[in-house]
């Protein structure tokens, strides 16, 4: 099941707030979702994530087929149980998965063949297939199966023909998997995937064919595939707002703090991104006072906590208290760039954890702006606060 009330309407912008009622419980929107492609957020226990106040999870049905495979899955009832996360859980349909195998795959109407990466054995993966697995792992959102069109292929940016043909082939495959979906009885629900490339008549096409087949949500896909940054802004300003208002909106793969929040501005409902867990292990920390590295010689001896304003485990300790509301606790930049230098796995779970929290929160202060309507005025401050610089 799936049921959106929408609570409240900015004036001034197309932002919403909603709640999303799943079969694992309610989700309060605007909303950003951690990725947990393996059945895991990389390095945080679900308790932490609760803590940290995520409300719906990722999961990813080409890399759970793979392993550890649907008998394993069957037996624990699902994903749910498998990972012990209580909360909602939203699966990819393993389209864009294995569009990024890249020249190990072949596309045709039926579906994408491929060899598998773990063992080698070629296998099939169609739309009736992903139906299949999704619904084996139980997950409170299914995504279509679709083909995520490339903003370019080796240095060949795609025409309107190419992004027209994989849009339709995207379309021909939402019916297929809604047919299968019914067929199975998910008592989930299940979102169609705007497609069309940087097409706005593509787009425009691809969401009323969607809208026809009456989705009870909607994402919009084929962005922040490596086109420049003012293409995906024009697509994110063209296609979410002229989704049904009524009907949940999700962008897939987006993004910086900055994009969600233009995002949300734009009428987007829900967001995934690998971003803030990816970066962290790599060094690249998001405050509220714009980008830090964490690698960088100068933190070497700063006692301050990564976020100043933060209130996370990793910067306030088990105090809750942020550095600026004079709580003493949190690890040190320091101590953070030291474990960094020595490769140990505590500065990588930490700095998850920061940056989790550094986008949950976020996302939890556009909602209380949302609910105070006071959002244009947030917008304003939240930029000039990331312009600020650590
Ligand atoms: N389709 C699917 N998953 C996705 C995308 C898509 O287009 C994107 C694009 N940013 C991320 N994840 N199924
Ligand atoms: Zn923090």
């Amino acid at each position: 099941m799936l049921a959106f009330d929408l609570l409240k309407t900015d004036p001034d912008s197309h932002a919403r707030r909603g709640t999303l009622t799943l079969n694992h419980g309610p989700v309060q929107t605007p909303i950003f979702m951690p990725v947990g492609t393996y059945g895991t957020v990389k390095g945080v226990m679900p308790r932490s994530l609760e803590e940290m106040g995520a409300q719906i999870i990722l999961g990813n049905t080409f890399h759970l087929w793979m392993r550890p495979g649907l008998d394993v899955m069957q037996s624990f009832g699902g994903l749910h149980g498998f990972e012990q996360w209580k909360k909602p859980i939203l699966t990819d349909s393993g389209g864009f998965q294995v569009w990024s195998l890249g020249a190990m795959r072949k596309i045709s109407e039926e579906g994408v063949r491929f060899a598998s990466p773990v063992n080698g054995d070629k296998l099939l993966l169609t739309p009736e297939v992903s139906m299949q697995i999704q619904a084996i792992l139980n997950s409170d959102i299914v995504m279509q199966f679709d083909e995520c069109t490339p903003y370019d292929t080796n240095g060949h940016i795609t025409t309107e023909d190419e992004a027209r043909k994989s849009m339709e082939l995207s379309l021909r495959w939402a019916k297929r998997c809604q047919a299968e979906f019914t067929r199975l009885e998910n008592p989930n629900a299940l979102f169609g995937i705007v497609q069309g490339g940087m097409f706005e008549n593509l787009r425009q096409e691809s969401l009323d064919q969607l809208v026809e087949m009456d989705f009870p949500g909607y994402a919009v896909g084929g962005v922040s595939v490596g086109e420049p940054k003012d293409e995906m802004l024009r697509i994110m300003a063209h296609t979410p707002h002229r989704l049904p208002a009524a009907k949940p909106r999700y962008l897939m793969g987006v993004g910086t703090p900055e994009d969600l929040v233009e995002g949300v501005a734009q009428g987007v409902d829900m967001f995934d991104c690998v971003m803030p867990t990816r970066n962290a292990r790599n060094g690249t920390i998001f405050t509220r006072w714009g980008d830090l590295k964490i690698r960088n010689a100068r933190h070497k001896t700063d006692h301050q906590p990564l976020d100043t304003s933060c209130t996370c485990h990793a910067c306030a300790g088990t105090s809750g208290v942020s550095w600026e509301q004079g709580g003493r606790e949190g690890f040190s930049r320091a101590y953070l760039h030291h474990l960094d230098r020595c490769g140990e796995m505590l500065g990588p779970m930490l700095t998850t954890i920061h940056n989790l929290h550094y986008y949950l929160n976020l996302m939890q202060e556009v909602r209380d702006a949302l609910d105070a309507g006071q959002f244009t005025a947030f917008r304003a401050k939240f930029k000039a606060e990331r312009a600020r610089g650590v």
